[in-house]
């Protein structure tokens, strides 16, 4: 080979020198792969949450783990540095943290294929681990850092491929390329210096990784965008939202009976904290809905057409009850029931406001975003408090749950009865009217069933032989509970010990214990409401109305 063409070749030393160089200059743009891959996945994370709950953010949940997790010194020493900009800190701190990790996962994932990935799914874990943690966390949060971890996964590995595509993994610099005369034959065997390839600088590898890289850094500017306008909208309304001081009401609910609540490990609450309250709707985003701008429409067969702010609203008479309201949904044992005590102006004083027309059945009830529910006129005004509700547990509606105003009516499904965000209340006829839910497979009216759940032992559950308590509630709104039984193994009912319900309207607890010798058990409750009517016990599913059937648990009974 003639020597000339030699000196093109690069010696050993040259190409070790190259490889490293290019080495590097591979590990820079995957640590910015790994930076765009969990950028993007942390704001679509954060997009995502903004939707499914307001109030809820992955990074911030995070931020409240390591601020409950830190030594009360480091914090006293953030706060002493930083002062009211504290939390700034925290979160310019966490930004920086997940921006290096984020780099080194781009990094790792190029020098050894999932080394990165492992990294990223480690810190998802940490985040799940930190939501689950927070106690003002609601369910829906829960696959947001799951999803993250999974995008940002996704996005690595593409990006790291393509950039693999652009520069290729390194290579062994041939051992002698002098000594074996190497030519340019023989070149395409050896994997080329990428800093040396002058294809690859303009080449279309390098043009799809950079697609690639500014494409899903783009995806993440508009993401960003989105969800910071988002919570920014939804900060406004929580903002509101807290500072909005309930009136008292002037007819306040009789206290709590004395023994409606029984203390036993596992039965669910007698009345439901609102952060525990099942959640239930159409809404893909949580309608933010700002009082000052609220109104209620009453419109259709009526005398004379409403419309009622806000301000007008807090202003009359209040009335405060508890209510347990349940989605036809439910199934037998379902967890998709709550009882709250609402608070709300009833929605017969205001339809006496507007006067029915004769021929009126229907009160077609309209949310901001749409959605719409059919109640019986005469549910609305037979002296059950229906309620214009504003309160729930003693704090304003969470905006899950309807802020700033909602229906509450006992005895009817949600479906036909609890529009959250209401804004409009038509008089109308069901002949003339459909609801949302009738033209897709559920019934035009929806009573709530007579029902009852064994709450512990949970199904399935093994327990200790002897005396075993069972616990659970019962419900038959605006009718109220009479009994509750149980049977065991198909045997003879035996009656409960029922506590005083809040209310006819609200669920009843109840317990019985149960001396149970070792076996397996197969243990069925049935309640009867206060007119003598018992739960219906043939199995039907919850469309169109209404599941029915005895909830049954097993229990396997230790010795
Ligand atoms: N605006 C609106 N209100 C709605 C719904 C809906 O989809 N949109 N769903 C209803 C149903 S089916 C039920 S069971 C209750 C649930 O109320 P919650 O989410 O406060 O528990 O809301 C009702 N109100
Ligand atoms: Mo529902």
């Amino acid at each position: 080979m003639a020597p000339a063409l030699r000196t093109l070749e690069p010696s050993p030393q040259q190409w070790e020198a190259r490889q490293r160089q290019a080495g590097r200059r591979r590990d820079l743009w995957a640590a910015a792969a790994g930076l765009v891959a969990v950028g993007t996945a942390v704001v679509l994370g954060e997009l995502a949450a903004s939707l499914v709950s307001p109030t809820v953010s992955p990074v911030t949940a995070v931020g409240g783990a390591v601020i409950d997790t830190v030594p009360p010194g480091v914090k006293e020493w953030v706060i002493s540095v930083f002062g009211t900009a504290d939390k700034l800190a925290l979160l310019g701190g966490m930004a920086l943290v997940i921006a290096a990790l984020a780099a080194l996962s781009g990094v790792l994932e190029v020098r050894r294929r999932f080394a990165g990935v492992i990294l990223i799914a480690v810190f998802g874990a940490v985040g799940l681990v930190a939501v689950l943690s927070r106690a003002d966390l609601t369910a829906n949060a829960i696959p947001v850092p799951v999803l993250v971890a999974l995008v940002g996964i996704a996005l690595l590995r593409w990006l790291i491929r393509k950039l693999l595509e652009w520069q290729p993994p390194e290579a062994t610099a041939p051992a002698a390329p002098a000594e074996e005369g190497m030519g340019r034959g023989t070149t395409p065997q050896a994997p080329t210096p990428p800093a040396e390839d002058a294809a690859n600088e303009t080449g279309p590898a390098r043009r799809r990784f950079l697609v690639a890289l500014g494409g899903t850094a783009a995806v993440a500017a508009v993401a960003g965008v989105l969800a910071s306008t988002l919570r920014g909208a939804a900060a406004v309304v929580s903002d509101v939202r807290s500072k909005l001081v309930l009136p008292a009401p002037a007819a306040p609910e009789p206290p709590v009976p004395a023994g409606a609540e029984i203390r036993l490990a596992g039965l669910s609450p007698l009345v439901t904290p609102n952060r525990e309250f099942y959640r239930i709707d159409t809404a893909l985003r949580v309608p933010l809905v700002d009082p000052d701008t609220w109104t209620l429409k009453v419109t259709g067969l009526v005398e004379r057409e409403i419309e009622l702010d806000f301000a007008t609203l807090l202003a009359k008479p209040m009335t405060e009850r508890h209510v347990t309201i349940a989605c036809v949904s439910n199934e037998v044992g379902g967890d998709l029931i709550g009882n709250a005590r609402w608070l709300g102006w009833p929605v017969r004083e205001l339809l006496a406001m507007a006067g029915p027309k004769a021929g009126a059945d229907m009160v077609l009830s309209r949310s901001t975003d749409g959605w719409t529910a059919g109640t019986p006129l005469e549910a609305l005004t037979d002296g059950r408090d229906a309620l214009l509700v504003v309160g729930m547990n003693g704090e304003p509606l969470p905006l899950e749950h309807g802020f700033p105003v909602r229906m509450i009516v006992p005895g009817l499904y949600g479906y036909v009865s609890a529009t959250k965000w209401v804004t409009e209340l038509k008089v109308t006829r069901y002949a003339y009217d459909v609801a949302y839910w009738t033209p897709r497979g559920w019934s035009e009216r929806g009573p709530i069933k007579t029902s009852s759940r064994i709450d512990v032992p949970r199904d399935g559950a093994s327990v200790q032989a002897g005396t075993v308590v069972f616990g659970g509630v019962a419900w038959a709104q605006h009718t109220g509970i009479g009994k509750v039984e149980l049977r065991v193994n198909r045997g003879d009912w035996r009656q409960a010990e029922l506590a005083p319900g809040i209310s006819k309207d609200t669920w009843y607890q109840w317990k019985l214990a149960l001396p149970l010798t070792p076996g397996r058990y197969e243990v069925q409750v049935r309640a009867t409401a206060l007119d003598g009517v018992p739960q219906v016990e043939e199995s039907a599913p919850v469309a169109p109305n209404g599941a029915t059937g005895y909830h049954t648990v097993r229990v396997d009974v230790k010795s």
